[in-house]
């Protein structure tokens, strides 16, 4: 300090201290922070993460402006390099599929194990379980150990099965159908098991590949495949439930702290609310037994869903809607039974113990 006062004077000395002072603790904001999703705005998916980024600017006063990136532009169609990409902050946010991030984080594929939730009496009060659980924590540190922030889970919904072929009642039916899946080795095994042809490939070439008739059949959420028509090219759903598909609202590490403690807990609010929005959306007309309390919670945000009724719908738009009594899911989980199996150390035992425990708890 001596130094620099005889050099440039004890005034500009005094400034330089002050600067140091009066230096902002956060970096300063970006113009536009950008957020990750893998479908269109106009699915379920992309409307929670639309909501999020509506709500954190008119509470920050649009001082946080988060964009959102639909049909997974920012990863250039790449959907399970996107972890890597939010890791290394390309991505600033991010709602994600566990399925997309889970070749990073092994942990994610609990939630794909095929009929690990679909086997509980309440699938849904299920995967809450879970979610809000002690396996939960032990998700997000694990997200949180592989360089992500989390912030909480969303909801794509549970994956169904549509093709162009038949009605799918039993794996004897998927016999040699070819079933876009993503590009996650435990879904390859799943189809495997029960006879299909499972072909990986990404979300952005799956609508031409459909169109195209170079696959049968694909599986995601209703909420999903219904904004893109799938009911011009596939006549034939089957509502298995087989595996779970939460999302995931996240955020780089370092742009995290880059948010003074008061838009931390702004960003931290406004992603439980577009949360519990998306949740809503998913399961709205979908869960047999939430009488009627996801319909209530979009009216009372007035954010009415355009569709309540699923199976009517997509019988309207000349779906054959296939509903599994007992016994066919007993079929489907007998036949991926060894896939659980083999699936439990990759994910790993003590988080798959703590999600049948907090599952159990919840009963
Ligand atoms: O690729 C899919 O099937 C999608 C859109 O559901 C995901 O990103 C996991």
């Amino acid at each position: 300090m001596r130094k620099f006062m005889r050099k440039f004077g004890v005034p500009a000395a005094f400034a330089f201290f002050c600067s140091l002072l009066s230096a902002p603790a956060f970096a300063a904001y970006k113009a536009e922070y950008k957020l990750d999703i893998v479908p269109s705005i106009t699915t379920g998916w992309g409307m929670g993460a639309q909501y999020f980024s509506d709500l954190v600017k008119e509470r920050s006063e649009g001082k946080i402006n988060i964009k959102v990136y639909p049909n997974a532009q920012l990863t250039t169609g790449k959907q399970t390099n996107a972890f890597m990409l939010l890791r290394n902050g390309t991505i600033d946010f991010a709602c994600q599929s566990t399925i997309n991030y889970s070749p990073q984080i092994p942990e994610l594929n609990l939630f794909a194990l095929p009929f690990f939730f679909a086997a509980q009496p309440d699938r849904y009060k299920a995967l809450d379980a879970v979610t809000n659980g002690k396996a939960g924590e032990m998700i997000a540190k694990a997200i949180e150990a592989k360089g992500g922030k989390f912030i909480c889970f969303g909801e794509n919904g549970f994956r169904e099965l549509t093709n162009s072929k038949r009605s799918i009642a039993s794996p004897e039916d998927l016999d040699g159908l070819k079933i876009r899946v993503v590009g996650s080795p435990l879904f390859l095994d799943t189809f495997k098991a029960l006879g299909a042809n499972p072909v990986t490939m990404v979300w952005s070439d799956t609508m031409s590949a459909i169109q195209q008739g170079v696959v049968d059949g694909q599986e995601n959420p209703i909420n999903t495949f219904y904004p893109v028509k799938i009911y011009e090219y596939h006549k034939f759903v089957t509502n298995w439930h087989y595996v779970a598909d939460p999302t995931l609202f996240v955020v780089n590490p370092k742009v995290w702290d880059s948010f003074s403690p008061e838009d931390q807990a702004l960003l931290t609010q406004a992603a439980k609310e577009a949360a519990a929005y998306q949740i809503a959306l998913a399961r709205v007309g979908l869960d047999e037994k939430d009488g009627g309390k996801n319909l209530d919670f979009l009216k009372g945000i007035e954010k009415m869903p355009e569709i309540s009724d699923w199976n009517k719908q997509l019988t309207e738009v000349g779906m054959t809607v296939t509903d599994l009594s007992p016994e066919q899911m007993k079929v489907f989980m007998d036949k991926t039974q060894s896939i659980r199996d083999a699936w439990r150390s990759k994910i790993g035992e003590d988080l798959v113990k703590a999600a049948e425990e907090d599952m159990a708890a919840a009963k």
